[in-house]
């Protein structure tokens, strides 16, 4: 028996990876177990039996036996603590990992969302496009901060870890906005040349183009 995770039948990024399901393939390929996907479209998401898995109707979820969770952070969380190589063993430096996963979903991703969610949602262009200089001067606040603390390590606390994984998915967003410094902009890029990922971005993106072909507008 193997996870089953739920992902976007068509997802609006265009196979970009940018949906949440990719830190939960990504955090999967990096300890290297299988798992099974399950398109979900985006009225389907707000039925009964999807709520009945994710109470806000999004996805990803992640069963697994008797096991149902959302939360893209704490679907890695979980991953990271049943398999090896995601979370180091000394308890300190766990919680140290512990706390970049959060610091990445609670203090990084809400001002990128932010400049996100008008571009995706299609909603509020008008209003964004004058609150944008205060949003982009948020986000070049925060990621600088981040920056600084990386220095001129490869990840953010010792070797490779969880809060890495998230803290990148994040990242990658900002790819091409020119918001990300040199230094945060080869973070991302070192992340995004691990195999694991690469894996995760394929089998998403395959996704994605199976579920437009026949559909021109979409390629
Ligand atoms: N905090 C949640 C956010 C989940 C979320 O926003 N999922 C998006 C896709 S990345 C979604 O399902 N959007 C469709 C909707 O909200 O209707 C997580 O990290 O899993």
């Amino acid at each position: 028996m193997i996870p089953t995770i739920t992902v976007f039948e068509r997802s609006p990024d265009r196979g970009m990876g940018q949906a949440r399901d990719m830190r939960v393939r990504w955090a999967l390929e990096e300890v290297g177990q299988a798992y099974d996907v399950r398109l979900v479209s985006f009225s389907a998401m707000k039925q009964p039996a999807h709520l009945a898995l994710h109470p806000f109707g999004q996805i990803p979820t992640y069963e697994d036996g008797d096991l149902a969770l959302f939360e893209s952070g704490a679907i890695v969380f979980h991953i990271a603590q049943h398999h090896a190589g995601l979370l180091p063993d000394d308890a300190n430096a766990r919680a140290r990992a512990i706390t970049w996963m959060f610091a990445a979903l609670n203090t990084v991703e809400p001002p990128i969302l932010e400049r996100v969610s008008p571009m995706l949602l299609q909603y509020d262009k008008t209003n964004y496009e004058q609150r944008r200089p205060i949003v982009e001067k948020r986000i070049r606040d925060r990621v600088g901060q981040l920056s600084d603390r990386l220095g001129d390590a490869d990840w953010l606390d010792g070797a490779f870890s969880a809060g890495d994984l998230v803290m990148v998915g994040v990242l990658r967003r900002l790819n091409g906005s020119g918001l990300l410094d040199p230094n945060l902009a080869a973070y991302v890029a070192r992340g995004e040349a691990r195999p694991a990922f690469k894996r995760a971005y394929e089998a998403q993106l395959a996704v994605f183009t199976a579920a437009s072909a026949g559909y021109p507008h979409l390629q």
